[in-house]
C-alpha cells in the first residue's frame, strides 16, 4: 500500500519540552537549602528506605538511579537527600508535581498550539510563530543571537574541528542560504529558548526541548541533552539519527512489538527497517502498524499536536506489595474508599476551575489467588457511567469491585462477602474518571434555574442517574488525563439504551501511567482491559444497594435540603456552573446512598425498568419533581440544549403537541442530560 509522504509535516515546528528530574526540582523549590545537593524522591512506603522515583542530576552521578530503593541510593552516594513524596489519605499525592506541571504548561502555551502529554512534558507546534518571526524579524538578519539558543545542540553540527561550538551554533542560524526548513527552525531555536527561560524565571524550574519537524523526532531530542538544553533535528540529520538508533528508543517500540521487531526481524536500530518494503511489514503486524514502522524507519510521523492543556483523565491508585496484600473485602473497602475520596476530590476541582465533567469510572486491580491454577488470569477491569458526589463513587467502585472479583474467582469459586481470607489477594487498586467533556454552555443557566426553584430537581436528576443505571444493570468507573478545553462545541452525546453498556478500553494516556505508576510504584500498561458487567453478576449488588438506598432516602433528603436551604441562606453567587459545582461539592450523601425520588421508586418498583413511556399523569408527575415553573424557562436557554430535550420542553409547554402517545426517550431526557453519567 503505497503511503503518501505528509508534505506539509516537513516544514512544521515541533517542539517537546520534558522537565528535569521533575518531582526533585518540585521538592527543591519547596526546601532551597537543597538546590544543587544530589537528591532523591522517594515513593510513600518506608521498606529498605522507599522507592526513588526521582533523582536528581547531582545524585545521578554518584550512580544513583530511579531502580533503587533509598538504602541502596545511601550506600552509593552517603551524602544523598531523600525526601518523601507527600501523603495524604495513606498514599501519595501527587497534586503538588501536577500543579506544578500546570504551572508551565500555562507558560510554554503562550506560543502556540500545546499538548500536555504527561505530567511533565509538552509538545508545542510552533509553525506559526516561527513563519511569524520569519515574516517580521528573521534572525538571519539579527545581530545578536540569545546565549541560551546559541548553547543548542544541532545534530548533524560538526563541531569535531575543535571550532567554537557556539560560533558555529551562531552562523547555523544566521544562514542565509539555509532552505525554508532550516530557517522555519532557527525560529523555533530562539523561541523554544525564550520559553525555556522564561520557565525557569516564572517557576524556578529547568526543562529540556527537542526541536524537529514532528513530534517524534522532537520527543527523540529531547532527552539526548539533559539537563536544561535543547536538541534540534535540522531534515538533513533525521536519517543519520535513526540510523543507528536502537529501536528500543523508540516510544512505542520498547514492548513486545521491539522484542518482535528483534527477535522476528532482526531489527535492532530504527534504520534496520528501511530494508523492509511497505507490504511486507504489514503482512507482518497489520496494516496500521507496517505503515506506521515503514513511516518511522523514514522519520515520517503526521502526528498533530493536540491543543490539550487539561488531563483526559483522573486516576487514583495503590499497590500493595507482598504481605500487604488485601485479603479480604472490608479492607478492599476501606481503600476503594480512600481512591475514590481524591478521585471525587479532583473531580469537583476539575469542574470548578475547567467546567469539565466525566462521564465514565473504571476500577483496574491486580489480584492473585492462593490456589491458583491459572496464573495467566488478570482480574477484569470494570467500568460503568460515572455519578457525582464522593458516596456514589465510593459505592458504584465497590460494586464495580465485586462484580470483578466475582469474575476473577469464578461464579462458584470463593466467598467474596465477609471479612473472612477468602483465597485471594489484591495486590494493587485503581479508580479513574475518563470521557472527560466540557459542560456545555447552558447547561449552567438551566442548573441555576432548577436549583433557584427547588431541591427536587437534584433529587430527579439523581434518580435518573440510577434510573439509567438500573435500567441497564450497568455500574460505575474512573481515572486522570489531559483534554482540549473547547467550550464552543460541545461533545454531547445521547446513547440509546440498549447500548449503554459499553465494552471501554481506557485511553490512559502516558500522564496518567505516570501518576498510576508512582502510586503504583511501577509503569504498567497492561492490566488496563476492561470488558462488559454481566448483569447476573451485578444484580446481587444492585438488589443490595436498593433496599440500603430506601432506607436511607428520608435521611439523604433531608440532609440535602437543610445543607441547600444553609448555602441558599448563605446567598451563594450562584451563577452559571458555579451553583451546580457547589451542589455536587457538599452535597455528600451518607456512604450507601442515593436519592430516591418517586421517578426512582417507580422505576424500581416497576416491571420493566428499561421502559421507555409515560403517561400523561406521569409526566405531569415529572413537571412536579422538577418544581420548576415551565413559563419561566428562558429561550435562550432552551436553545443552547440538544433539540431532543426542546422537543421534551416544548411538549410540555404545549401538552397539545406532545409526541405520539407521549413516548419520550429517557436517554433525552432533561435528567439524564444532566446527569454526568451519560455515554459519550
Ligand atoms: N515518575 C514516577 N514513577 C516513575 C517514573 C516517573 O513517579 N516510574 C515521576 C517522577 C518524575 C516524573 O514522573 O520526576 C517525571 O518522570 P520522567 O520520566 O520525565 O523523569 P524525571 O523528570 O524525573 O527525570 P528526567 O530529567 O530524566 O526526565
Amino acid at each position: 500500500m503505497p503511503v503518501a509522504k505528509p508534505e506539509s509535516s516537513d516544514s512544521r515546528v515541533i517542539a517537546h519540552v520534558d522537565m528535569d528530574c521533575f518531582y526533585v526540582q518540585v521538592e527543591q523549590r519547596k526546601q532551597p537549602q537543597l538546590r544543587g545537593l544530589p537528591t532523591a524522591v522517594v515513593q510513600y512506603n518506608e521498606w529498605k528506605g522507599g522507592a526513588l522515583i526521582a533523582v536528581s542530576y547531582e545524585a545521578r552521578k554518584f550512580g544513583v538511579k530511579r531502580s533503587m530503593r533509598g538504602e541502596e541510593a545511601k550506600e552509593v552516594c552517603p551524602q544523598v537527600q531523600l525526601v518523601q513524596v507527600p501523603v495524604a489519605r495513606g498514599k501519595a499525592d501527587l497534586s503538588g508535581y501536577r500543579n506544578a506541571g500546570s504551572e508551565v504548561v500555562s507558560i510554554l502555551a503562550r506560543r502556540g498550539r500545546c499538548e500536555r502529554a504527561s505530567i511533565d512534558e509538552v509538545y508545542l507546534d510552533l509553525t506559526d510563530a516561527a513563519e511569524m518571526m520569519l515574516a517580521d524579524n528573521p534572525p538571519q538578519g539579527m545581530e545578536t543571537i540569545d546565549e541560551e539558543a546559541l548553547k543548542s545542540h544541532i545534530l548533524g553540527l560538526n563541531n569535531e574541528d575543535g571550532s567554537d561550538v557556539k560560533e558555529n551554533v551562531r552562523k547555523w542560524i544566521h544562514r542565509h542560504n539555509a532552505d525554508h526548513r532550516d530557517k522555519l527552525l532557527a525560529c523555533g531555536i530562539l523561541i523554544v529558548a525564550e520559553l525555556r527561560m522564561q520557565v525557569l524565571k516564572e517557576t524556578e524550574f529547568t526543562c529540556s526541548a527537542g526541536i524537529a519537524h514532528n513530534k517524534m523526532l522532537a520527543k527523540l531530542a529531547s532527552g539526548m541533552n539533559k539537563p536544561a538544553q535543547q536538541t534540534v533535528v535540522p531534515f538533513s540529520s533525521v536519517k543519520g539519527l535513526l540510523d543507528t538508533l536502537p529501536i528500543r528508543k523508540m516510544k512505542q517500540l520498547g514492548g513486545k512489538l521491539g522484542i518482535s521487531l528483534q527477535m522476528d526481524m532482526g531489527v535492532n536500530t530504527v534504520g534496520d527497517l528501511l530494508q523492509f518494503p511497505e507490504e511486507k511489514l504489514q503482512e507482518r503486524y497489520g496494516i496500521n502498524t507496517g505503515t506506521w514502522l515503514w513511516n518511522i524507519a523514514r522519520g515520517i510521523s503526521g502526528e498533530e499536536v493536540e491543543g490539550r492543556l487539561l488531563p483526559k483523565s483522573h486516576g487514583s491508585g495503590k499497590t500493595f506489595p507482598g504481605p500487604r496484600a488485601l485479603k479480604t473485602v472490608p479492607a478492599v473497602q476501606h481503600w476503594l474508599n480512600q481512591l475514590c475520596e481524591e478521585l471525587s476530590e479532583r473531580l469537583c476541582s476539575d469542574l470548578d476551575q475547567n467546567k469539565r465533567i466525566a462521564h465514565t469510572l473504571t476500577l483496574h486491580a491486580r489480584a492473585y489467588k492462593s490456589s491458583d491454577t491459572d496464573s495467566q488470569k488478570k482480574f477484569p477491569s470494570k467500568s460503568c457511567p460515572l455519578r457525582y458526589g464522593t458516596a456514589k463513587i465510593q459505592e458504584d467502585a465497590f460494586n464495580l469491585f465485586q462484580a470483578g472479583l466475582r469474575e476473577y474467582i469464578g461464579f462458584y469459586g470463593g466467598k467474596t462477602q465477609g471479612s473472612h481470607c477468602s483465597g485471594w489477594g489484591i495486590t494493587s487498586l485503581s479508580v479513574s474518571a475518563s470521557k472527560i467533556v466540557p459542560i456545555p454552555s447552558g447547561t449552567c443557566s438551566i442548573a441555576k434555574y432548577f436549583q433557584g426553584q427547588s431541591t427536587s430537581h437534584f433529587s430527579s436528576m439523581q434518580s435518573s442517574d440510577n434510573l439509567n443505571t438500573e435500567a441497564t444493570l450497568s455500574l460505575p468507573s474512573g481515572s486522570e488525563c489531559y483534554s482540549e478545553v473547547n467550550l464552543s462545541e460541545p461533545k454531547i452525546d445521547f446513547p440509546k439504551e440498549e447500548s449503554w453498556i459499553k465494552d471501554t478500553v481506557p485511553d490512559l494516556d502516558l500522564q496518567e501511567q505516570k501518576d498510576l505508576s508512582s502510586t503504583l510504584s511501577e509503569k504498567t500498561q497492561d492490566g488496563f482491559i476492561q470488558e462488559d458487567i454481566s448483569p447476573l453478576l451485578l444484580s446481587g449488588c444492585l438488589e443490595q444497594n436498593r433496599s440500603k438506598q430506601q432506607q436511607d432516602l428520608t435521611k439523604d433528603e433531608s440532609q440535602f435540603k437543610s445543607e441547600y436551604k444553609e448555602r441558599k441562606g448563605k446567598r451563594l453567587k450562584d451563577k452559571g456552573t458555579y451553583s451546580i459545582i457547589e451542589l455536587f461539592k457538599s452535597y455528600n450523601p451518607n456512604p450507601s446512598g442515593s436519592f430516591l425520588s418517586h421517578e426512582y421508586n417507580r422505576t424500581v418498583g416497576g416491571t420493566d425498568a428499561s421502559s421507555s413511556s409515560y403517561s400523561r399523569d406521569e409526566e405531569e408527575g415529572r413537571r412536579e419533581a422538577w418544581g420548576y415553573n415551565i413559563d419561566e424557562i428562558d429561550s435562550s436557554v432552551m436553545e443552547e440544549l440538544p433539540t431532543e430535550i426542546q422537543d421534551e420542553i416544548k411538549s410540555w409547554m404545549q401538552p397539545h403537541k406532545r409526541r405520539p402517545n407521549n413516548m419520550v426517550k429517557r436517554s433525552c431526557t432533561i435528567s439524564h442530560y444532566f446527569s454526568p453519567s451519560k455515554k459519550s
